[in-house]
C-alpha cells in the first residue's frame, strides 16, 4: 500500500510524494515560484481532444466553471495544468486527457547524471513513459533532474546498482521496454582511489542489471542499453579508433567497464537478449560533473573572469580527447535501442583536441587571451590580453598551472574516434554541435552561473580552493 509522506525540496516548495517500498512516484505537479509547471504532453493532447470535438477554449472554460483566461494562460504555456485541473478536465470531457497505459516505457540507471538528465528529457519529449533510478543521499541533490520532477511521465525510485533485490524490484515493477544503464563510478581518477567500488558498480552492476531482467523474465521483451567508453581503448594501439581497434584498458575504470562490455557481449550471444553498448567518447555540457576536466575548466575561467577564483591547477594539459555534446549523444543511445538488431556502435565527433587547447578556448570565450609557456610540470597559463569586463589586472599573471596532484598513475592520452558506423547505419549526425560551439556554451553556462552565484559564492570559492590545493580531483 501506498504511504502518503511529504518530502522538502530545497528550491522549491513542497511537493507531495507517494513512497511505496521502494518507489518514490511524484504525483503532485510541482510547484516553481508559485505557479505549476508547464506541461506540453498534457497542452497537446488537450488540444487534440479539443480540435477532434470542436470545442472551443470558451465552451471548455464554461464545462469546467473556469475563466477563459486560465485556459488561455495553459495554452500559451505560462502556467501548468495543475493535477486536480487534470481530473477536473477529464470529468467534463468524459475522456483521459492523460493515458500512459500504452506508452513505451524506460527505465534510466544513472539517472540523476549528466547523461541521465539529457536522456529522461529526450525520451519524455519522444513520448516515453521513464522511470529513474536514484540512490538515497543524506543530501537532496538531484539538481540536474529537478525541473522534471512531478512531470506525469517521469517517475523515481530507490534502487542501487550493488543491490541485486532493489534491481529486481524496480525492473518487476516497473517492466520496461528499454533501459539504459548509465549508472557509474565514472570518474577515471577516482576509479584510483576506490578501485573496488569502481569494479562492483561498473563491471558487477552491469552483471546484476542482466540478471534482473532475466529474473523477471523479460529477456525477450527488453532491449537494453549499456553505457560503455573510449576508455576502452586505453593506452591505445591505433588511431582513430573504431569498433575494430583492439582494448587496451589502462584504469580500474577502464578494466570495469570492460568487463560490462563482455558480459552484455556474452548474454546477447547466451541467452539471444537485445543488449548493445555504446562506446562513447568524451561528451560534455553545461551539466557535466565540475571534476572533469572540461568543467574543471569553464567553471574557472567563469571564476577568475570575474575575479573570485586565482589561478586554476591542471595536470596533463597535452592528453587529446575527442569532445562532444552530451545532448547529441543521448540521442544515439536511444537509436542504437531502435536498430534491427543488437551491435556495439561507436559514438564519437571525429574531431581531436588536447586538454590546452581547450582551455585556451575557454580563457578566451570568457574574455581572456592566454600564451602557454614552458613544459611539463613548468607550463604555465599567462594571460596576454583581456576583453570586456575582465580586469587588466589580469594581464602577465600565470592563470593556469600544472599541479603533479592530477596526473595519474596510468593516463590515456590520444583518443579520437571514428563514429563512420553509427553514421551510416543509425543515420546518426556526429557534428551537430561542433568544438567551437561546446566550449562557448559550456563558458556561456558557467559565466552566467557565477555572475548570479550571489551570497552562494563563498561555497563555491570553498570547492573552487580545494579543486586549486588538489584536494578534489
Ligand atoms: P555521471 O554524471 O557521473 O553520472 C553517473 C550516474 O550514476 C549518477 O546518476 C550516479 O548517481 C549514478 N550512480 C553511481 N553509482 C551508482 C550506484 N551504485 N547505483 C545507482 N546509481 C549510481 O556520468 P555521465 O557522464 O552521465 O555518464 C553516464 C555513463 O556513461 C556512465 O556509466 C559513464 O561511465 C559512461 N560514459 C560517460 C562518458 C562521458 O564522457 N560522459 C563517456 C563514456 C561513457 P548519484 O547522482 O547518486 O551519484
Ligand atoms: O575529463 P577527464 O577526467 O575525463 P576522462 O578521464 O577522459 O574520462 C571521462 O571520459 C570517459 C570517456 O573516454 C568516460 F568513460 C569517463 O566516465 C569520463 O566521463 O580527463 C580527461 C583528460 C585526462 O587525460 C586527464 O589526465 O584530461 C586530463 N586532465 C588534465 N588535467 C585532467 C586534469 N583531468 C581532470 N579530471 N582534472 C584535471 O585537472
Amino acid at each position: 500500500m501506498f504511504d502518503t509522506k511529504t518530502v522538502k525540496s530545497r528550491k522549491y516548495l513542497t511537493l507531495s510524494c507517494q513512497v511505496s517500498n521502494n518507489c518514490c512516484t511524484f504525483a503532485h505537479r510541482k510547484i516553481i515560484k508559485g505557479k505549476s509547471m508547464k506541461d506540453d504532453t498534457i497542452i497537446k493532447s488537450l488540444k487534440t481532444i479539443m480540435n477532434r470535438r470542436g470545442i472551443t477554449q470558451r465552451e471548455l472554460a464554461n464545462m469546467i466553471g473556469k475563466d477563459e483566461t486560465v485556459i488561455s494562460r495553459w495554452f500559451a504555456g505560462k502556467v501548468g495544468i495543475s493535477s486536480s485541473s487534470i481530473t477536473l478536465l477529464e470529468s467534463a470531457l468524459g475522456e483521459k486527457i492523460y493515458d500512459d497505459s500504452n506508452l513505451k516505457r524506460a527505465l534510466i540507471t544513472g539517472v540523476t547524471g549528466q547523461d541521465g538528465s539529457y536522456l529522461s528529457e529526450f525520451l519524455i519529449e519522444k513520448g516515453y513513459d521513464v522511470h529513474g533510478i536514484i540512490r538515497r543521499s543524506s543530501v537532496d541533490y538531484r539538481e540536474r533532474i529537478a525541473h522534471l520532477e512531478g512531470h506525469p511521465n517521469f517517475h523515481l525510485h530507490y534502487g542501487d546498482l550493488g543491490d541485486s533485490m532493489s534491481l529486481v524490484k524496480v525492473i518487476g515493477a516497473v517492466r520496461p521496454d528499454e533501459i539504459y544503464n548509465l549508472a557509474a563510478q565514472s570518474h577515471v581518477q577516482v576509479s584510483f582511489d576506490s578501485p573496488e567500488f569502481t569494479a562492483d558498480v561498473d563491471a558487477t552492476g552491469v552483471l546484476r542489471v542482466l540478471e534482473a531482467v532475466r529474473a523477471c523474465g523479460m529477456e525477450k521483451t527488453c532491449r537494453i542499453y549499456q553505457a560503455s567508453t573510449s576508455e576502452l581503448y586505453g593506452k591505445v594501439e591505433e588511431v582513430p579508433q573504431n569498433e575494430n581497434t583492439p582494448f587496451h584498458p589502462y584504469s580500474p575504470y577502464a578494466v570495469a567497464k570492460l568487463y560490462g562490455f563482455w558480459i552484455v557481449k556474452e548474454y546477447r550471444e547466451a541467452y539471444n537478449m537485445f543488449c548493445c553498448s555504446g562506446i562513447l567518447f568524451n561528451h560534455e555540457s553545461e551539466r557535466r560533473g565540475e571534476t572533469f576536466v572540461t568543467r574543471k575548466i569553464t567553471l574557472a575561467a567563469a571564476r577568475i573572469a570575474q575575479g573570485m577564483q586565482d589561478c586554476l591547477y591542471l595536470g596533463n594539459m597535452s592528453s587529446l580527447r575527442d569532445w562532444g555534446y552530451a545532448k547529441d549523444y543521448v540521442e544515439c543511445m536511444w537509436l542504437i535501442l531502435q536498430n534491427c538488431k543488437p551491435e556495439d556502435f561507436v559514438i564519437a565527433t571525429g574531431v581531436q583536441h588536447s586538454v590546452r587547447e581547450f582551455a585556451y578556448y575557454a580563457f578566451k570565450h570568457a574574455g581572456i587571451e592566454l600564451e602557454f609557456r614552458g613544459e611539463g610540470l613548468r607550463e604555465v597559463g599567462v594571460c596576454v590580453k583581456v576583453r570586456g569586463n575582465v580586469s587588466k589586472t589580469l594581464v602577465g599573471k600565470e592563470l593556469i598551472r600544472v599541479s603533479e596532484d592530477f596526473y595519474r598513475p596510468t593516463d590515456v592520452v590520444n583518443l579520437w574516434g571514428d563514429p563512420t558506423k553509427a553514421k551510416a547505419k543509425l543515420g546518426w549526425n556526429p557534428n551537430k554541435t561542433s568544438f567551437e560551439d561546446l566550449v562557448k556554451i559550456m563558458v556561456e553556462s558557467d559565466m552566467a552561473k557565477v555572475a548570479g552565484e550571489g551570497v552562494a559564492a563563498k561555497v563555491r570559492t570553498n570547492l573552487a580552493e580545494y579543486l586549486e590545493k588538489g584536494i578534489v580531483k
